[in-house]
């Protein structure tokens, strides 16, 4: 069975799945998304990345023509119909076919795609050595220009970055405020570990508040690790005994060198593996089930 992507409402082989050039997503990047995964058959946080979609969407005023409950159901029938039991999926909303110009009341209609694919994991060397990252000259677009926590599709600074991070041949990006602290990477959030305690930058700085980054600061808690929102600075990272990357596609990925600075021990560290494991022991048993619904076992 060939896999489809929802595409307004009907299912459509991924290979004719389309939008139209007026779409103002393809124009103006004019739109909002979400990367999930499934593990198992199961929809990691499910519902976390739909209240995501719908909150993204409704401070950009483009209102999703379809209930939360009804965008949960497209996704799970999404996955089913694809067979595929680790999946990555990208809901996408845009502000839909317009006219040439950024007039978003052009707009009558919202567009609503939701793509399932295999998912392009980091190489397992990645998690054993560990990743380098450089600092990007790019820096976090500030909060009055357009707030980081709305996950758009207009990703351009956070490209602009990646082009630094291969032009150096790193592995990610570490991206700053425009006062020097520590944000984010161009893709996940960023972790330091110091004398036990892990500290990641304040969601007030202007970042991404990845699902995964909730998730690694409740699992400190169930594992008695001390973990903080706190303002960093490179030096902090540079001066850090573990650093490591959160995101849905990265899970966990350790850090070992930063802007030519060894990381700790330069191996990933004691704390990082800890949390990886229950990071994975976690997406292996929770999530919304795909396939039980209709029948078919979500087993392993
Ligand atoms: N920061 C940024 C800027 C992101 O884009 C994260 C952090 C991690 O958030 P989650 O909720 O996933 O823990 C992200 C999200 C991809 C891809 O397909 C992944 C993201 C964004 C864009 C593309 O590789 N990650």
């Amino acid at each position: 069975m060939g896999i489809e992507a929802y595409v307004d409402g009907r299912f459509v082989p991924k290979e004719e799945a389309s939008v139209s050039v007026y779409d103002h997503g393809f124009l103006y990047g004019d739109g909002v998304f979400e990367g999930i995964r499934a593990y198992h058959g199961r929809i990691f946080k499910l519902r976390e990345h739909v209240d995501r979609l719908f909150e993204s969407a409704h401070t950009l005023r483009i209102t999703i023509p379809m209930t939360r409950e009804a965008m949960t159901e497209a996704i799970v029938e999404t996955v089913r119909r694809s067979g595929l039991k680790d999946a990555y999926i990208r809901p996408v909303v845009s502000r839909g076919r317009g006219d040439l110009g950024i007039d978003p009341r052009r707009c009558p209609r919202p567009s609503v795609v939701i793509i399932v694919d295999t998912i392009q994991l980091y190489p397992e060397a990645a998690y054993q050595n560990g990743l380098k990252l450089v600092t990007t000259s790019t820096r976090m677009r500030p909060l009055d220009v357009l707030n980081p926590r709305i996950k758009t599709c207009n990703y351009l600074s956070n490209i602009m970055a990646r082009l630094e991070v291969n032009l150096a041949g790193a592995d990610e990006g570490l991206m700053l405020t425009t006062h020097g602290y520590v944000a984010e990477c161009t893709a996940d959030n960023i972790f330091v570990v110091r004398h036990g305690r892990v500290l990641t930058p304040p969601a007030h700085l202007g970042i991404l508040q990845g699902i995964t980054r909730q998730t690694v600061l409740d699992l400190c808690q169930t594992l008695g690790v001390h973990a903080a929102e706190h303002i960093l600075t490179l030096h902090d990272v540079y001066a850090a005994d573990e650093c490591f990357l959160t995101g849905t596609v990265a899970e966990l990925g350790p850090v070992v060198e930063v802007d030519g600075r060894t990381i700790g021990s330069g191996k990933p560290g004691p704390i990082t593996h800890r949390i990886l494991k229950a990071f994975r022991d976690l997406a292996a048993r929770e999530g919304t089930p795909v396939y039980a619904a209709s029948g078919v076992p979500a087993g392993e």
